[in-house]
């Protein structure tokens, strides 16, 4: 029985398996050595293709790939209860559970094959971790009648109500393709997904099955959120249930989401500022409940953008009124969204303010700016002007992660086949090279896990298909990457003006040790909307395990003032789209690390990385769910860009700064593109910006929350609001940028300019100062848009 069932699962993996000629499928093994189901009874690739990862910078023997039914013994067959199996399989072998809060040296892909697989407590996700389904025949997890727990899957687990992880930490994770079902549950308990997250974290195409109807009896919720600081997701279905999601984080961005006879689709518990985008809603008495606290709003700002409400009574519930309190709180935008199917659109505080039976262009609540004109609004206001080139029909143009559901796994051609070796020491780069420029349009390129060093330029083609294994790690190295004043890229993506066809999915770039003359990725190429793009990708220098940029040798030192250690030097740039660059970014975080992942003491650390994200694309380029956080001169820039449409940024200043102030350690190295606002020695506005627009126009940013938390460390100034004294520059010739939703945290001037700018219709407008004072939230400062016609 055993070695019959053992055989054929072998066979079918290398028949399915050939992408990989060089590397011979592993054998699947299980904690007990049994096999209980051929892995190969789906087609789809993740199930089939050749495992060949392996953690560099830990314990090698770690399996980073684990196919639920042969590996944990799950049954899936919709009788056997699948718990215990699960758990004790994923939380195996060391991994991050309670009392670890972070590591990246032990990640792991869960693959569900199709099933139905019966809990009756919840499945655990660890820290650093990936459920993934199959995405031909999705799998179904059911919670059994007598279930008992937070929800069918935790990512964040209560014991005596202390949390596994920190909220605010919990990153890198994903949910994808699946059905969590909570119908076999009486209807006045159950959630799905217990998703109290951060940054880099996603779900994406989840069916949430709860109990329809039953009025105040139904207390099933699809997305428990308690807080976080996340974070994206996207693809989402809900039917039934009392919430299909009850919300609440810092920000998050969250796309393409279908409640259909819900009783409330999304109740926003609380928030900083959140972004819905493409949400739909079916049969249900209320769309967005952000009326929580009536007295004293604890939401900070909704924006909805492209969405739709069909038979609805109520769409948008809010408490802001004329006088009603926190001055910046409740905040709402409303962008090109279809009431035609409620009667009442906008509620508030029991009184319908926007009526229902159309599509409302643009509509706002909260504070307005035009330059430094600011209004309590609440009404229609004029629509900002939206490029065609960003737009698919009435809606901005999106696009979801490619998962390659309809290529066979021969398709897939292992990295570690052609010669990388992915071990954190070897130098890939020619491996990598010929790799990309061999492979064909209908393969794709896996990087198997590992960390693959980089010592030159990879010249990426304008069209190939690159996706990777729990984020294995490109890491730029050595001498050629060592000059500040003459930065080179790691990869670089097409060349100027090709057009092409370039996808990147789940991989992770860093440094090993300082490389100043680093500009991580480099983005040359155009193409179609769509045919360009690059999703749940990260930037993460330092405060990891071989980053040689950790907590040993870059711990902070707020108590001497000091200068930059050269030792604790990140890169030149995390990203720069180039004049020629057209692409979509999604859920992608630029981060300079903060603190230390891997070594015990998690300590917060000293790294100095220069730029964020540069954009001097004339566009179109989208980008959703993005972070840019700690770097010195700047988080996001613009620089002569047009045509750029972003949902959701987030950022934050460095946590050391003014010890030392910025540019330092770039004042030598500083180009033609760099801010020229930092001047003289002990200037208390030398600091990072979290955003600056220069020369630039059609920039539509729908929702930022720019945060500064420290003055050298210390905290004192979020409680004044004033750790810094300029948060965003507007310089030079604009027009038509239009920043909707902003929250800026403890940043004297919401938005600002030191030299004027000039607006499209050749007006100069002089020291604009959107005062945090004028706006509070509660916690940011909020205003439903600043704009520079
Ligand atoms: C997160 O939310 C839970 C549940 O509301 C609450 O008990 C906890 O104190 C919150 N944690 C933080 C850090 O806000
Ligand atoms: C939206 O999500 C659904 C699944 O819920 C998916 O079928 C559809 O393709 C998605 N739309 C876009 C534009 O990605
Ligand atoms: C709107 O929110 C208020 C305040 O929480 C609540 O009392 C009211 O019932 C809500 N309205 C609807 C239609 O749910
Ligand atoms: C409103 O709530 C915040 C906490 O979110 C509190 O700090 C503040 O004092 C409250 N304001 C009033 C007027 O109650
Ligand atoms: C800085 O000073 C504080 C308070 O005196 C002390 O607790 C801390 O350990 C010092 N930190 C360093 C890095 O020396
Ligand atoms: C709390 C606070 O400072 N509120 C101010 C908000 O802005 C208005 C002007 O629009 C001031 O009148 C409030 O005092």
């Amino acid at each position: 029985m055993y070695l019959t069932k053992f055989a054929l699962a072998v066979s079918l993996r290398a028949l399915l398996s050939s992408a990989a000629p060089t590397a011979a499928p592993q054998e699947p093994t299980s904690p007990n050595g049994f096999i209980a189901v051929a892995p190969g009874s789906t087609t789809y690739w993740v199930s089939n293709i050749a495992r060949n990862g392996v953690v560099a910078f830990g314990d090698t023997s770690t399996k980073v790939f684990l196919n639920a039914k042969t590996d944990c013994r799950a049954a899936g067959d919709g009788s056997t209860d699948d718990t215990e199996n699960l758990n004790a399989c994923i939380q195996a072998a060391g991994r991050c559970l309670k009392g670890c809060d972070s590591t990246t040296v032990k990640p792991a892909i869960i693959y569900f094959p199709p099933g139905t697989y019966m809990v009756s407590k919840p499945i655990v996700q660890p820290y650093y971790t990936q459920f993934i389904g199959d995405a031909l025949q999705i799998p179904t997890i059911k919670a059994t009648a007598g279930f008992e727990g937070m929800a069918v899957i935790d990512a964040d687990p209560y014991e005596q109500g202390v949390n596994w992880y920190t909220n605010q930490n919990n990153f890198f994770r994903q949910i994808r393709n699946f059905v969590i079902d909570l119908t076999g549950m009486p209807m006045t308990q159950g959630a799905g997904i217990h998703w109290q997250v951060a940054q880099a974290t996603s779900l994406q195409n989840i069916v949430f099955q709860m109990v329809k109807g039953g009025g105040d009896q139904n207390r099933q919720i699809g997305i428990f959120m308690d807080n976080g600081s996340g974070g994206f997701m996207s693809d989402l279905t809900f039917n039934g249930g009392k919430y299909g999601a009850f919300f609440g984080s810092q920000q998050f961005t969250t796309r393409n989401m279908t409640f259909n006879d819900v009783d409330t689709a999304i109740f926003m518990n609380w928030n900083w500022l959140w972004t819905l985008k493409s949400i739909t809603v079916n049969n249900c008495r209320v769309g967005i409940d952000m009326a929580n606290g009536p007295s004293n709003q604890t939401v900070g700002s909704v924006i909805l953008q492209d969405s739709k409400f069909t038979n609805v009574q109520v769409a948008v519930n809010t408490s802001f009124t004329a006088n009603s309190i926190p001055e910046g709180g409740g905040t709402l935008l409303i962008d090109n969204v279809d009431f035609t199917g409620a009667p009442i659109a906008v509620m508030s505080a029991g009184q319908s303010v926007l009526p229902g039976g159309s599509v409302v262009q643009a509509w706002a609540q909260g504070k307005t700016y035009s330059g430094s004109a600011g209004a309590r609004t609440q009404g229609t206001i004029t629509p900002p002007n939206k490029p065609a080139s960003l737009m698919q029909g009435n809606a901005i143009f999106e696009r979801s992660k490619p998962q390659y559901e309809g290529y066979p796994s021969s398709a897939f051609v292992s990295i570690k086949s052609q010669g990388a070796k992915g071990d954190g020491v070897t130098d890939d780069t020619a491996a990598i090279q010929a790799a990309m420029d061999k492979i064909t349009n209908d393969q794709i390129l896996y990087f198997d896990h590992g960390a693959y060093i980089i010592t030159s330029t990879v010249k990426v083609p304008k069209s190939i298909k690159i996706t990777g294994e729990i984020w294995p790690l490109i890491m730029a190295s050595g001498q050629f990457f060592s000059d500040a004043s003459n930065p080179k890229p790691m990869w670089q993506i097409g060349q100027p003006g090709d057009t092409g066809n370039v996808e990147i999915s789940d991989l992770i770039f860093e440094t090993m040790g300082s490389v100043p003359g680093a500009v991580l990725m480099e983005w040359n190429s155009a193409g179609p909307a769509g045919a360009n793009g690059m999703w749940d990708s990260h930037f993460r220098i330092a405060g990891s395990a071989g980053t040689q940029l950790q907590s040993d040798k870059c711990s902070k030192n707020p108590n001497a003032t000091h200068d930059a250690s050269p030792a604790c030097i990140g890169a030149h740039t995390m990203f720069h789209a180039t004049t020629t660059a057209s692409t979509l970014i999604e859920n992608c975080w630029f981060w300079l690390a903060d603190h230390e992942l891997d070594l015990a003491d998690h300590n917060q650390i000293d790294v100095f990385n220069g730029r964020g994200v540069l954009i001097e694309s004339q566009g179109p380029m989208w980008l959703y769910g993005t972070a840019s956080e700690h770097h010195v001169l700047y988080n996001y820039q613009f620089s002569n860009a047009k045509n750029i449409y972003m949902g959701a940024i987030q950022t934050e200043t460095p946590y050391y700064q003014g010890n030392p102030a910025a540019p330092a350690p770039f004042g030598n190295s500083l180009n033609a593109l760099d801010p020229k606002t930092f001047t003289g020695e002990n200037n208390p506005d030398n600091r990072a910006w979290g955003l600056r627009i220069v020369d630039s126009s059609d920039i539509l940013i729908y929702g930022a929350g720019l945060y500064s938390f420290f003055d050298n460390y210390g905290q004192v100034c979020v409680g004044e609001q004033n750790c810094q004294s300029k948060m965003v520059s507007v310089e030079g010739t604009v027009s038509n940028i239009n920043l909707m939703g902003l929250s800026t945290k403890a940043s004297v001037s919401m938005v600002s300019t030191t030299s004027g700018y000039t607006v499209g219709n050749g007006k100069s407008v002089q020291q604009v100062m959107v005062p945090d004072t004028d706006n509070r939230s509660n916690f940011c400062a909020t205003v439903a848009f600043w704009r520079a016609e």
